[in-house]
Formats: C-alpha cells, sequence, structure tokens
C-alpha cells in the first residue's frame, strides 16, 4: 500500500513547491511546530487559505495525532421519537405531538429493535431524537436499562444536551443529578448534537433552544463525570465563517478546561423539506476546507469525523485527504434525520467490508474502534 503519512521534512518540502504567501508561511510554521492558531488565522484560512495548502497541513496534523489510521464503528441509531416541543428552521424530521405524522416508540418497541441485534457486531447504540413534551429523565433511564439488559455489552451513546436539559427540566432534577441518573442506567456517553452554533445572535434566527451556554455547561458537566462527548457543528446555511469560528472557539476554550471531547462533527446543512429550503447548500469543495480549518484550528480535540450519512459515501472518502480520521458507524438504516433532509442515502448502511475497502481506497488503514476510541480491530 502507497505509504500516506508524512514527517515534517517531507511536509516542509511539499509546501516549498507552493507559491505561499507570507500570511500562509506563518500559519504553516505553527502548525509544524505544534503552536495554536488565532481567530484571525483561522478566517485567514476560510478567506483566503489555497485548497492544497489546507489539505498538506490538515494532513499532516491529522497524522500527528492517528497516523495512517482512519477510525469506524459499528453501530446502529435509536431515534426513539421525532415529536419536539422545539422549531428548529432546518430541521426536516420533527413533527408536532397531537397533529400526528411522527412516531413516539414505546419501550416494548424500543426492546423489539435491540432484540434485533443480540448476537451481532454491534459496539454501540446511538440515542436521540425529538424533544417529546411528555418524556422524562425517570422514562429515558428506563429505556436505557431495558437495551442494556438485551445488549449488556454495548456502548449507550445517548441524547443530545437539548434532550438532556429538557428531560432534566421535566422530573426537576439538576444536571448532575440527571447525568447521574442516566449514568447508572447504563450511559456511556453524549452524542454532540444540539450545537449547532454556538452563539446566541445567529440561534435565534435558527431555532428556539436553550442558549449556548447551556449546551456547554451540560458538556462541561458530563466531563467532570467521566462522560464522554462529541461536538457538532451545524454549517453552510446563513452563518458567516466568523460564527464557525467563535463556535469552534468556544468548544476548544471548554476542551482546554476538561479535555472531555473525543471528536468534532461538522454537519453540513441539508436543505431538502425543511422552513430554511431556500437556503441553497455549500459546495464540496467547501466542506472539504471546513473539515480541513477544523482540523487545524481544534488543536486540542483528537479526532474529525466526517459522518458519512450527512454528506455521502463518496464526499466522506474525499474527507480523509482533509484531516479528518473517523466516518462514525456503519449505522444499518436506522436513521431516519438526513434522510428526510435530502442526504444521498435513502437507507443507510455501510458491511464492515465496504466500509474497510472505502477507507483503504483511499490508503488508509481502517481500525474499528468502540465509542470511547477502544481499538478493536485493524484492518492492515
Ligand atoms: O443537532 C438537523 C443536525 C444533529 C439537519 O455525536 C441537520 O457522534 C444538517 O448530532 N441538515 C443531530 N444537519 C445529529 C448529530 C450526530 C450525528 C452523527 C453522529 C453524532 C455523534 C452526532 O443533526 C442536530 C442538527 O445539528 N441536523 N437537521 C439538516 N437539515
Ligand atoms: Fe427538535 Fe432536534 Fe429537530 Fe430541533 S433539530 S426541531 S430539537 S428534532
Amino acid at each position: 500500500m502507497t505509504r500516506v503519512a508524512k514527517n515534517k521534512k517531507e511536509i516542509i518540502s511539499l509546501l516549498e513547491n507552493l507559491p505561499l504567501k507570507e500570511r500562509e508561511e506563518i500559519i504553516a510554521q505553527k502548525v509544524l511546530n505544534g503552536q495554536r492558531l488565532s481567530f484571525d488565522e483561522g478566517l485567514y484560512l476560510y478567506n483566503e487559505a489555497p485548497f492544497n495548502f489546507l489539505s498538506i497541513l490538515a494532513n499532516f496534523a491529522k497524522e500527528r495525532v492517528s497516523g495512517d489510521n482512519v477510525y469506524f464503528n459499528i453501530n446502529i441509531h435509536i431515534e426513539p421519537t421525532n415529536y419536539c416541543v422545539y422549531n428548529c428552521k432546518f430541521c426536516s424530521y420533527a413533527r408536532k405531538l397531537g397533529r400526528g405524522g411522527g412516531w413516539d416508540y414505546s419501550l416494548e418497541q424500543i426492546e423489539e429493535i435491540a432484540r434485533h441485534y443480540q448476537g451481532s457486531a454491534i459496539t454501540e447504540v446511538h440515542i436521540t431524537g425529538g424533544v417529546h413534551p411528555q418524556h422524562d429523565v425517570y422514562y429515558y433511564a428506563e429505556m436505557l436499562k431495558k437495551i442494556k439488559n438485551i445488549l449488556p455489552d454495548v456502548h449507550l451513546k445517548a441524547f443530545t444536551a437539548i434532550e438532556l436539559h429538557y428531560m432534566f427540566r421535566k422530573a426537576h432534577v439538576s444536571i448532575e443529578q440527571g447525568l447521574s441518573i442516566l449514568k447508572e442506567a447504563g450511559l456511556t456517553a453524549l452524542p454532540g448534537g444540539g450545537a449547532e452554533i454556538l452563539d446566541d445572535d445567529l440561534s435565534r434566527q435558527l431555532h428556539d433552544k436553550p442558549g449556548y451556554e447551556i449546551w456547554l455547561d451540560i458538556h462541561r458537566k458530563a466531563h467532570q463525570m467521566g462522560i464522554t462527548t462529541n461536538a457538532t457543528m451545524l454549517y453552510g446555511h446563513i452563518e458567516k465563517f466568523e460564527h464557525r469560528l467563535i463556535h469552534m472557539d468556544r468548544i476548544r476554550t471548554l476542551q482546554d478546561e476538561t479535555g472531555g471531547f473525543s471528536a468534532f462533527i461538522p454537519l453540513k446543512f441539508r436543505n431538502k423539506n425543511n422552513p430554511m429550503s431556500y437556503v441553497p447548500e455549500v459546495s464540496v469543495i467547501e466542506d472539504m476546507r471546513n473539515y480541513a480549518i477544523a482540523r487545524l484550528f481544534l488543536d486540542n480535540v483528537p479526532h474529525i469525523k466526517a459522518y458519512w450519512v450527512n454528506i455521502g459515501k463518496k464526499n466522506a472518502q474525499m474527507s480523509l485527504a482533509f484531516g479528518v480520521d473517523d466516518l462514525d458507524g456503519t449505522i444499518d438504516d436506522t436513521t431516519k434525520i438526513y434522510s428526510m433532509a435530502g442526504a444521498e442515502e435513502e437507507h443507510p448502511r455501510m458491511t464492515v467490508s465496504e466500509m474497510v475497502g472505502l477507507i483503504k481506497s483511499a490508503h488508509r488503514t481502517p481500525v474499528e474502534r468502540d465509542t470511547v476510541y477502544n481499538i478493536r480491530k485493524v484492518f492492515n
């Protein structure tokens, strides 16, 4: 197999062949020396940096953390309900309780889904959905326990900070109490959803969910309790590059404090069947630039994930040349968020051999991991 990982000397000689501007030379030196990029340097990268420069540097930063490895896991999603109290303008998925057209699985139906995967190779159940007006943390703890009874060895990565905030308030418990109830019931990690763009002015134009401080606070408290979490960023709608950097700066600052984020996941806005359908989707070039800049700016978050269900398999494969080292999971057609928003795959699923082939043909080493990044199998 062609070797991809490159050392510092090789990167310098690659960069020497580019007609770099002074600003780019300074940024390249900082990345090579492991120094942090400033907000203004991030903005420069978004506005001005050449495409190949971003790819070379982001690759270097990725390889410093994970060498040639590209991680994936064997997982399913459970989306217990799409009834939701909130009104996110970018959402194609939620429905209002009482108006029909949605689902709210009973605990017996959830058990049935879990039973279907007994004896399979899955190591993770990712649970997220709408914010149902009637369900509190005790209901969801019951749900986790029932899944764990049937699938004792899987990790439960469950509930966005927004779902947690509502279910804790409904039960009149604090964030710490709520998280320990769920941890006791089998929760391992939190997914990164609900963050959108962590900026209150922009948020008011996008949704009616709680302010960004609450999202950060729930993640902070989870980290303090040993629960690892992810962070997402919904990009490519009405935000400016400055908003993306404000968002990433808030993640970077919290990560300095706690070290609890495992992965950062840029989520490209998909524009079908939602109130923001008038906003055009950004180009694939923009997606790749964004992955690379996330890798360079977030110098303290180990994994940058391309969620293939969000951008399609081919674009996810291309992202492996732009600082991405994780492709998420095999999914088995268990999530509807993106098919309802017009993403490429109507029935998202990958076999392990498809995932391994996709990574190998990008000249990388596929590594199966679990939710907390323990290595399960290396596919040399
Ligand atoms: O918070 C909703 C986003 C998120 C659209 O942590 C949309 O491993 C694009 O967070 N276009 C939920 N995005 C999904 C999520 C996630 C997915 C995979 C892995 C992980 C992880 C987390 O989906 C929401 C919102 O930001 N979303 N609608 C849309 N039209
Ligand atoms: Fe509800 Fe989540 Fe859709 Fe917002 S994105 S309306 S919180 S399901």
